[in-house]
């Protein structure tokens, strides 16, 4: 579906109108991408059924530009108008009192490109300066720029999972405390979540809730209720506390698991049934049918059991009818990590350090892949460091039981996509990442075609964070993603799902797009320290986000198979 594409595309048209006070343009755009994100039928299917021009706001000119979006993955008229404001539009619209005019007086006179700039100019007074804006304006945006932080603000789950287990465990102790599940946006393992919710079991919710409440971590309580209570942490974000009885806990897990979108689909499918679903359990008239557990209920529907990682949206519903979902690649299904740093380069800790970690973490195999070649923003090997890399490397293996060292290395895409490392040396090694490191930012077009030569460099295995976006501040590339899954596929490289709580590329929804194009992923830590070995659960839980099977997976396969697929 390009809808989501297509509507923000012509959002941000609108915008780059509004900068020129084309006003009778503005309200088009507008309208059209309004019409486009609220349709619920396929874009493409409307195009392809030359139906464009019957939709509500789009005339012969917009259906154009959208024939060429769907064609081409942009416009070439988005395309100008970035390069001649390459402002981080989102980020900045996020500001209260911050428009597209602004954004347009801000760039020409200071150069303002994103949130950090823009701090920047209003704390040295440069912005009150400009004509139009004043000190009034300046103190505005300064106070707002917080704000904006705060409410984009929604917090990263690989930060905040480890502080809703630790008042999971908390409560736990509690004796009156039966069982503490975490529910939401954390269940099922979105990559940003608003807040936890906790459900637990219990005959005295009396006492669950004193304690709660008065627990170190909270800051501020909202609510206090005998089956409720809300409270705001001292890590700046609310947590929710319900309480229930051990019958009816199934429905309220799955209630509060959510999604909305998924809860409304089922409630449907309850109707449809002639029963009816709610937090509280399933029934039919009066009587109920299941409620003590999530296994039940879906049971009860005629459905197959949804992982809590496939309930964001309603299509794995559909699925469960027909005893279509997949097979979920699992938590304890890595046999290795095949991107791991040490203080060869970048890392904290020693390769060796490294090794025994892994080894602890039960894995058959590692690679390390250190940086080498040219980067200015990191440590970096050269050529003699990797020979007596290997050499060490030799030295481990022959030590260390059960686990192989691979030799691998993380290369650098340079700017025409090429690894800026020789091939020679390349042809030695048991395993190549390479991965773009340079902040630049290339166009559309030139960026997906730098990063297809580098997949077809015979010596290249691995594409590590294949967007490089780190979250929240710098967002994805944007790249031709057809273009480049349908490269991956031909050239046999595989794609990483990076395991880094700010990063987490590929993301879900783009895991699922290349396992439709036949891709091979691969999960890794990109560890820079024992510590960050440990982040590999975030990877998988973002690939079975992606519906993906143990065989999309390669570094699921044992060691021989793996080499097999290396082909090196
Ligand atoms: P978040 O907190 O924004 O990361 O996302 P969630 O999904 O955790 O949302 P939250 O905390 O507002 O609510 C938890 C779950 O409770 C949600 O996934 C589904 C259920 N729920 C809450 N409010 C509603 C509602 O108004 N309608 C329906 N159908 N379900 C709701
Ligand atoms: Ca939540
Ligand atoms: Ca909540």
């Amino acid at each position: 579906m390009q809808n989501e594409r297509v509507a923000h595309i012509l959002d941000r048209i609108a915008d780059y109108m509004e900068m020129d006070d084309d006003f009778f343009r503005v309200k088009a755009y507008r309208r059209a991408a309004n019409t486009v994100q609220n349709l619920s039928e396929d874009i493409e299917t409307i195009n392809e059924e030359g139906r464009l021009q019957e939709l509500p706001g789009i005339g012969k000119h917009i259906a154009a530009k959208i024939e060429e979006i769907l064609e081409t993955g942009t416009s070439l008229y988005f395309e100008k108008l970035k390069k001649e404001y390459p402002v981080d539009f989102d980020a900045l619209l996020s500001v209260e009192g911050v428009g597209p005019k602004t954004i347009k007086l801000l760039y020409k006179e200071l150069g303002v490109e994103t949130l950090d700039d823009l701090e920047h100019h209003a704390r040295r007074h440069h912005i009150r300066r400009i004509k139009g804006m004043g000190d009034k304006k300046e103190k505005q945006i300064l106070e707002n720029i917080d704000l904006a932080r705060k409410n984009t603000g929604r917090k990263l789950l690989g930060h905040i999972l480890p502080l809703a287990e630790s008042i999971k465990h908390q409560l736990e102790v509690l004796k009156v405390v039966k069982t503490v599940e975490i529910a939401g946006s954390i269940r099922r393992r979105k990559e940003t979540v608003g807040d936890i919710d906790l459900l637990v079991i219990s005959d005295n919710s009396q006492e669950v809730m004193d304690y709660f409440v008065n627990l170190p971590l909270v800051e501020e309580v909202i609510v206090k209720g005998p089956l409720k209570s809300t409270v705001i942490l001292k890590e700046g974000l609310d947590c929710d506390v319900r309480v229930f009885e051990e019958d009816v806990f199934g429905a309220a897990l799955m209630y509060f698991t959510g999604s909305k979108e998924l809860n409304v689909e089922l409630r449907k499918m309850a109707i449809a049934q002639n029963m009816k679903l709610s937090e509280y359990g399933l029934f039919q008239g009066e009587e109920m049918v299941a409620a003590s557990t999530e296994t039940e209920i879906f049971q009860a529907m005629g459905l197959d059991y949804i992982p809590p990682e496939l309930r964001e949206t309603h299509e794995a519903v559909e699925a469960a009818v027909s005893h279509k979902l997949p097979d979920l690649i699992g938590y304890n299904d890595i046999k290795g990590d095949l991107h791991i740093h040490s203080n060869w380069s970048d890392g904290k800790n020693t390769l060796e350090d490294m090794v025994w970690e892994c080894q602890e973490l039960g894995y058959e195999y590692l690679a390390i892949a250190d940086h080498c070649g040219y980067l200015h923003v990191t440590r970096s090997m050269d050529e003699k460091d990797i020979k007596n890399q290997s050499t060490e490397i030799d030295r481990l293996n022959e030590k260390m039981e059960n686990i192989t060292i691979l030799k691998g290395l993380e290369v650098n895409i340079g700017p025409d996509g090429n690894p800026d490392v020789d091939n020679t040396l390349l042809q030695e090694m048991d395993l190549v990442v390479a991965g773009i490191h340079s902040g630049e930012r290339k166009d559309f077009f030139e960026m997906t075609q730098i990063m297809v030569n580098a997949m077809e460099n015979e010596n290249v295995n691995i594409i590590s964070h294949p967007t490089n976006r780190r979250m929240p501040e710098r967002p994805e590339y944007d790249l031709n993603l057809d273009k480049i899954f349908e490269a991956a596929s031909e050239t046999n490289t595989f794609l990483e799902i990076n395991s880094n709580p700010v990063r987490l590329d590929l993301k879900d929804v783009y895991v699922k797009k290349a396992i439709q194009y036949n891709c091979k992923l691969v999960i890794n830590s990109d560890a820079h320290s024992q510590n960050q070995l440990h982040n590999m659960h975030l990877g998988i839980a973002t690939a079975r986000r992606g519906w993906a099977e143990k065989e999309d997976i390669i570094n699921s396969l044992d060691l021989k198979d793996l080499l097999k697929v290396l082909n090196r």
